[in-house]
């Protein structure tokens, strides 16, 4: 099978509506762009506890699989599994992530609450961390990770962790890009008297929604939408108050936005004009805090050193970063909350000494290629970079190095490994992260120092690329391509610093939201920890500025270590999401799209290691246990010659054996299963066939 070959055949499989594909035991899934007759009730049933070679390839397998496995009937025990999806932007780990879970709920078919719950929270989610960009209607702005908890077969808990919410958007969108779903859907969906409640005006007025308001049928959508969400809302356990007051925060950052500022005064203070006053003050009101107090956080920093109060005005630039930073923390902090009250209504409530097995579903935001990259791409590709670093690993490392080990004949196949990358983003003191952050230290330094930095520590590096122009930028040969990074705003996003004494005014806040959201803290991970509300005095330091906190950058590497932990402790299921055109059309075969793609997700070499390699290698004792039942002597000893005695009396062939292992194709052990369930149907049809006759005789 060579390039052209595979790319004729997904092309005409994809023509034909057959969007599945099976690369050995991985999944390569098209996007139709179009809703298919693929996921009814009868085709679900049919992918229940069957072999992936029996039913045409279906994302419904992929979960079938992975369930038979965690429940340990696929040969290897119990274990813990996981569900690697990955793809560039629109090419549908989100639909594909949808699928999944409504299969597995199938599978496990108690028709529980907690199952309908674990669905249901997804539009939720999606309102609030999803937008439209160029790439994506229905771009995922974050990154998620499912893990579904299961006693035996039942499902018990989930636990969601999300990674870095691209909380810039609500400050900011590119042309042809829209802010976080939530804003419309609000506007659509509150009744006339509602948005004068929330002091809400035509949207076309409001600068951070770009003055989108979207055509009549669109309108028709997000009215639908705002109700998925309000009956999310109520699904989840928001208290009516609750839900108030946070569509209070969210008028309030659109208020918030409209607030501009004129040059100095004569006495150095940025002038506020007439109209901006109406903002604020209507900001200021849905967000429970006084006007002036407000005002005073975005115009001037107060210090306390030494118990005496130092002032010091903003420029123009400084206050209207002060007014975005607000903006964009508490809508950050709103959607932690979210993450976090899903997880307390998803969470098992069993017994400490019950085991419980997992599976996880990993859906990040896909690799990114924008007109104008910045910090918040850098970041989206890196966890790209690491995926694809873990597929290699997982794949064609610890594959080969398996066959080395045990002295197999084996010609090595060689892959792109983009470990080099990882180590020019990651390295430490000398990766280009922990160079943001040593330049974020200094106060001194501007984005042209960083990208000067950059350029003299990484000359030379065949994955670096100077740029010359007026805006500082560099460029990064991914593994996907080369993405040109403009630097201006990475050293403010990565520190994301915020305006003092804006904790302290929004603990005071009488909105009662707005106070718990403030009083709470952010874990390592990224988890809100609500704690009990308490007051605290205005201008009591209680400022993050004050706070040794670690920058953007750190917090995403460390939360992505602690993801691939999880990755790499579980057994993965790939998912390969491909797009098949750019302009999101059904129908429509771009082959230089598709051939790009596969180029860069190492599918051909992929192929190659899936026909000539050996997915499942278990140790001689560990497939005699589990084969015993087809031993002539079953009290044979857990050995090699045991092990060659059970295939002699299978047809199998094709395996390999090793020095401490054998070496099996993946349907080899559907193989070995449907022996195995001969035989035991055979004894039971023979102990009934006894009884029978005993009966019979008595
Ligand atoms: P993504 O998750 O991979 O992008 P999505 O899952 O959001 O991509 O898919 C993008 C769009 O493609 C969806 O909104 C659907 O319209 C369509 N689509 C994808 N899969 C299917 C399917 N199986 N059937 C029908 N339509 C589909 V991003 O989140 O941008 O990386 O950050
Ligand atoms: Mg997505």
């Amino acid at each position: 099978l060579d390039e052209a070959r595979l790319l004729q055949s997904l092309t005409d499989r994809f023509l034909q509506q057959r969007i599945y594909t099976y690369v050995g035991d991985i999944l390569v899934a098209v996007n139709p762009f179009q809703r298919l007759p693929l996921y009814e009730k009868p085709i679900a049933e049919k992918y229940r506890s069957r072999a992936k070679g029996s039913l045409p390839p279906h994302i419904f397998a992929v979960a079938d699989r992975a369930y038979q496995a965690m429940l340990g009937r696929l040969g290897m025990g119990p274990q813990n599994q996981c569900i690697v999806i990955s793809g560039e932007s629109g090419a549908g780990k989100t639909e594909s992530t949808k699928l999944l879970l409504q299969h597995l709920m199938n599978l496990c078919r108690g028709h529980s609450q907690l199952e309908q719950q674990i669905l249901q929270v997804n539009p939720l989610l999606e309102a609030f961390g999803n937008a439209q960009t160029v790439m994506n209607d229905n771009s995922s702005r974050f990154g998620k990770y499912v893990q579904l908890r299961f006693q035996q077969s039942t499902v018990r808990g989930a636990k969601l962790s999300e990674y870095l919410l691209e909380k810039s958007r609500v400050v900011q969108q590119d042309a042809g890009e829209r802010n976080f779903h939530i804003f419309y859907y609000m506007f659509a969906g509150l009744s006339a008297e509602e948005k004068e409640i929330y002091g809400l005006l035509d949207p076309a007025r409001y600068r951070y929604i770009g003055g989108h308001s979207g055509t009549q049928a669109m309108i028709e959508c997000w009215k639908h939408k705002y109700r998925e969400v309000c009956n999310a809302l109520d699904m989840v356990g928001f208290q009516e108050q609750e839900q108030v007051d946070m569509q209070a925060i969210l008028a309030g950052v659109l208020s918030l936005g409209n607030v501009s500022f004129q040059p100095q005064e004569s006495n150095g203070a940025v002038q506020v004009g007439e109209v901006s006053r109406g903002w604020l003050k209507a900001a200021a009101g849905q967000f429970g805090v006084q006007e002036e107090e407000l005002l005073s956080c975005l115009i001037c920093t107060v210090s306390v050193t030494r118990g005496e109060q130092i002032q010091r005005l903003h420029t123009q630039q400084q206050a209207e970063d002060a007014r975005d930073s607000i903006a964009k923390v508490a809508y950050g902090r709103v959607f932690g909350w979210i993450v976090c009250k899903i997880n307390e209504l998803l969470a098992e409530s069993v017994d400490p000494d019950v085991e419980l097995r997992e599976i996880g579903i990993l859906d990040i935001f896909g690799f990114e290629n924008f007109v104008v990259n910045r910090f918040e791409q850098l970041c989206i590709n890196l966890a790209n970079e690491q995926l694809q670093h873990f597929f290699n690993h997982h794949i064609f490392q610890l594959e080969q190095a398996a066959y080395r080990e045990e002295e197999l004949p084996w010609e090595t196949i060689a892959f792109t490994n983009n470990q080099p990358i990882l180590d020019l983003l990651l390295a430490k003191p000398l990766g280009l992260l922990s160079l943001l952050d040593e330049q974020s230290r200094f106060p001194q330094a501007t984005d042209k120092t960083f990208v000067d930095k950059l350029n003299s520590s990484f000359k030379g590096n065949v994955h670096f690329q100077l740029v010359r122009g007026r805006v500082p930028s560099f460029s990064i040969l991914h593994y996907a391509g080369k993405v040109q990074y403009s630097a201006s705003g990475f050293l403010e996003k990565n520190r994301d610093t915020l305006p003092a004494n804006i904790r302290g005014l929004f603990i005071n806040s009488i909105t009662p939201l707005l106070s718990v959201l403030f009083t709470a803290t952010i874990s390592r991970t990224g988890t809100l920890m609500p704690h009990i509300k308490a007051k605290v005095p205005l201008g009591a330091g209680d400022n993050f500025n004050n706070t040794r906190k670690q920058s953007v950058g750190a917090q995403f590497r460390h939360s992505l270590s602690v993801l691939m932990e999880r990755v790499y402790s579980a057994t993965p299921h790939f998912v390969r999401c491909v797009k098949p055109n750019s302009r999101k059309e059904p129908g429509v075969a771009d082959s230089q799209v598709l051939l790009q793609q596969l180029r860069y997700n190492g599918l051909l070499e992929t192929i190659r290691i899936r026909r000539e390699g050996f997915s499942w290698r278990p140790s001689f004792e560990e497939f005699v246990q589990k084969y015993r039942i087809l031993l002539i002597k079953p009290d044979a000893d857990l050995s090699k010659e045991s092990c060659l005695e059970i295939l002699q009396s299978t047809e199998l062939a094709g395996w390999k054996c090793g020095k401490s292992r054998l070496f099996f194709k993946y349907w080899h052990q559907e193989q070995l299963a449907r022996s195995v369930e001969h035989l035991e149907k055979a004894a039971v049809t023979i102990q009934k066939t006894y009884r029978g006759f005993r009966c019979r005789r008595s």
